[in-house]
């Protein structure tokens, strides 16, 4: 999965951010309308109802006949990927902050073929990108391109200020970035076009989706757009 993952379009999702509908239809929605990367993130969660939503994910991500195209990622909690797949499920790997289990212990609990993505740093951005030791990570999280309700301190720097970042910083950053970057924080529909045209290697959303009326079409028009107005092939 490692050589092969594709962050293009990414759905970010727990139990907090569905307005009290279940989640495994949402996630079942969004990879049959195409979406190559589902991550796993509550804050809120017990370890068994994440396990549970883990496993319910992997299910549907094989029904689809997707196993292998779609990464299954979990936010930040190595012990429930490392439940998981104790129990057999099929959990591709993490994604961490700065704060979180540094990469290099994640590397070695989820092995050489696991996909590690971590959030790059809010400040310093450019320099961050350019300077950090990339060799086990395989991709950066990276934004916001809005301030977003579903996380509300996303880019605050240490005076607490939310610094978002423009198009041509995205551009600049996919150009300076040693790895693939995926950008998020209130990305909706309207900045999709833009967004494919940086040349940055994926978007990622939550509420777009997951507070939508019909997560299913929502989806769909995302990856239409992204497809419609990428640069890559
Ligand atoms: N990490 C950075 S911003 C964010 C996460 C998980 C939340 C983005 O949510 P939304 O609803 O797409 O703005
Ligand atoms: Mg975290």
């Amino acid at each position: 999965m490692r050589n092969s993952f594709d962050i293009s379009a990414y759905f970010v999702v727990g139990p907090e951010n569905t307005k009290g509908r279940p989640v495994a239809p949402i996630i079942k929605d969004v990879v049959e309308a195409g979406f190559t990367c589902i991550q796993i993130r509550s804050k809120t969660a017990s370890a068994r109802e994440l396990i549970a939503l883990v496993r319910q994910s992997a299910d549907i991500i094989a029904d689809a006949g997707r196993s292998n195209e779609v990464a299954l990622l979990v936010d930040d909690r190595l012990d429930v990927v490392l439940a998981a797949r104790e129990q057999g499920h099929k959990v591709d790997g993490i994604h961490v902050g700065q704060s979180d289990i540094p990469v290099e212990v994640c590397r070695k609990y989820l092995g050489d073929n696991a996909v590690i993505g971590l959030s790059a740093k809010t400040t310093e951005l450019f320099d961050y990108v350019k300077t950090a030791d990339v060799r086990q990570i395989d991709y950066f999280g990276a934004g916001p391109l809005h301030e977003t309700p579903t996380k509300h301190d996303c880019g605050a720097g240490a005076d607490g200020k939310i610094l978002t970042r423009s198009f041509d910083d995205i551009a600049e950053l996919t150009k300076l970035s040693p790895i693939p970057v995926v950008v998020g924080g209130g990305v909706k529909l309207a900045d999709i076009p833009q967004l494919a045209r940086t040349g940055v290697g994926g978007f990622f959303v939550v509420s777009a989706i997951s507070e939508a009326d019909e997560p299913k079409a929502e989806a769909g028009k995302l990856i239409e757009t992204w497809k419609a107005n990428s640069k890559r092939p």
